[in-house]
């Protein structure tokens, strides 16, 4: 169930391994290593080959993923996933039922469940996910409009925004949005793709979705949104 694959399109990010570029965005070479020595050393079975595959979650096409470590096609709800929860560490936090989304303006502070998010209006926007790595797959997202959001705390839909991800630490931790991202309104809080719940790969409880960003700001697993 592939996606309107766009191609190897990069909006606005230079061409991989340009010095423009973020920081690697995964352990490629060592991993294979690694998952070549379990293969061969240990013999291992299907789930530990899936437990050292980097991002990809097909456990049946692991093995050839030795060879094709970033195939476009893999991943959940039809969209690669470019770093898994576990390797961002979120996977009990994301998950947790004690999870707010923060909402911060001066002293003013919401914080929102889920079911809070979900019990708001939802919008649908269709948007790739364009990485630097050499993929771009569009999706349907649901969710929250993100300006919609911003007047839960009287903020103006044109506020420049630090988005924080339940991550602690690395590179994708904290993004800011600049305010004309933050005013359009196809811009989500995304809570779901497709119809269904957004896949924990993806950034379950709730994701950034924004139009014209490269994939790495586009964040997943968020926990605050601030104006700054
Ligand atoms: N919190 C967080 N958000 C993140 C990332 C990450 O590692 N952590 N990776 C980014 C990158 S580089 C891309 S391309 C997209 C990939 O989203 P997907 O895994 O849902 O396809 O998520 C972005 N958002
Ligand atoms: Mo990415």
């Amino acid at each position: 169930m592939s996606r309107n694959e766009v191609g190897n399109t990069h909006p606005r990010e230079g061409r991989p391994g340009s010095p423009a570029d973020p920081p690697a965005e995964s352990p490629t070479a060592s991993a294979a290593v690694s998952r070549r020595t379990l293969l061969l050393s240990v013999g291992l079975g299907v789930g530990a080959v899936t437990l050292t595959t980097a991002g990809q979650t097909v456990p049946w096409l692991a093995p050839l993923d030795l060879f094709a470590p970033r195939s476009r096609t893999v991943g959940p709800q039809g969209l690669p996933v470019n770093r898994t929860s576990r390797q961002a560490g979120v996977t009990a936090s994301a998950v947790d039922p004690g999870w707010r989304l923060e909402l911060r303006h001066g002293t003013t502070t919401r914080t929102l469940t889920r079911d809070a998010l979900l019990a708001l209006p939802q919008s649908r926007s269709d948007l790739p996910i364009a990485c630097v790595e050499g993929w771009s797959v569009g999706v349907a997202w649901d969710g929250v409009v993100l300006r919609r959001l911003l007047a839960e705390v009287d903020a103006p839909p044109s506020s420049r925004l630090r988005l924080t991800s339940l991550e602690r630490s690395g590179a994708y931790r904290v993004t800011e949005l600049p305010a004309e991202y933050a005013a359009d309104p196809l811009t989500l809080v995304a809570l779901g793709i497709d119809g269904e719940p957004l896949h924990l790969e993806h950034g379950y409880p709730a994701r950034l979705v924004a139009p014209g960003r490269p994939g790495v700001l586009q964040t997943k697993w968020l926990r605050s949104i601030e104006v700054i």
